[in-house]
């Protein structure tokens, strides 16, 4: 009787506390979370709870890795932040293909984060969520198409959403949609056809149209619209599609420097030495590399 009563117990604390999230490493597991940088090995993922973020300063690279959902209300592919004691600071989330939750993305309490080069698709609410007082946030370069609303803004402001292609959501609802109680997000060069209480900066809605998100002549990503280098050689490019060479050709001051540099700065210091011959200004969501000096950027 004893054995049963402790047995019992044991059981009745386990569901209060519910079960401890386990980190999520290189291959995540259901309702996993990330708390030191992280890289998944590429894959498609079947995570119906989602991953969540619960550090500060953390990079996820899901490293072109698909995380499904199963369309459960209120959660969400990854979550940045959660409550009032619960809010981040300096997370990054890049290349996920995200598709079937409720919610895609979600920066709920997320403060100075980044949201790169994902695709977000088949979301019930929003495919990219920005909530509850989030600000200084970084929406670049992500796709988020087929979803209920693309982009939906309803944070605190000072956030900057550039370079997405919010495609192909329901109408009306909006590719992107800011709440009217946040006027100060700004952005641009984003391509949408229904902006609701959004503008780009100087434009009335997007910049561009859903129908001139299409074409891109060298394959590297960056659709020619965009696209400065629409010739690039098939390897890295930058987020205005130029290679490393063709990059430093514009420069045309720091040599074999340059070429040999992590200018995109997304690799370990120790691989690149030619760092320290060439001033890599750089930064997450809007690096801007010059070629100028001799100071270790890394
Ligand atoms: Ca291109
Ligand atoms: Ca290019």
């Amino acid at each position: 009787m004893k054995k049963i009563l402790i047995l019992t117990i044991a059981i009745f604390i386990l569901f209060t506390i519910g079960v401890v999230a386990v980190e999520c490493g290189s291959i995540p597991t259901d309702g996993c979370e990330v708390t030191i940088d992280t890289t998944f090995n590429t894959g498609n993922y079947y995570l119906p709870n989602g991953i969540s973020i619960n550090a500060d300063n953390v990079v996820l690279d899901c490293n072109g890795s698909t995380l499904i959902g199963d369309h459960s209300i209120n959660l969400s592919g990854v979550q940045i932040g959660s409550s009032v004691s619960n809010p981040r600071l300096n997370v990054t989330v890049k290349n996920c293909n995200i598709r079937s939750y409720n919610f895609g993305i979600t920066l709920w309490l997320a403060y100075n984060s980044a949201v790169i080069n994902n695709n977000v698709s088949d979301s019930d609410s929003s495919g990219i969520m920005i909530f509850a007082q989030s600000s200084k946030n970084t929406i670049l370069n992500n796709h988020a198409t087929f979803n209920r609303r693309g982009i939906f803004s309803c944070g605190g402001g000072n956030n900057v959403i550039s370079n997405n292609i919010a495609c192909n959501n329901y109408p009306l609802i909006g590719d992107i949609n800011s709440c009217d109680n946040t006027p100060d997000d700004i952005g641009q060069n984003n391509f949408c056809d229904w902006a609701n209480d959004w503008n780009d900066t100087g434009k009335v809605g997007c910049t561009y149209t859903c129908a001139q998100a299409t074409g891109d002549s060298d394959l590297d990503g960056v659709i020619d619209i965009l696209d400065k280098c629409p010739n690039s050689p098939k390897e890295e490019v930058d987020q205005d599609g130029c290679s490393n060479v063709q990059f430093c050709a514009m420069q045309g001051i720091c040599g074999l420097s340059c070429n040999l540099a992590d200018w995109k700065h997304d690799e370990p210091f120790s691989n690149n030495p030619y760092d320290c011959m060439t001033v890599i200004v750089a930064k997450e969501g809007g690096y801007q590399p010059t070629c100028a000096g001799s100071t270790c950027a890394d």
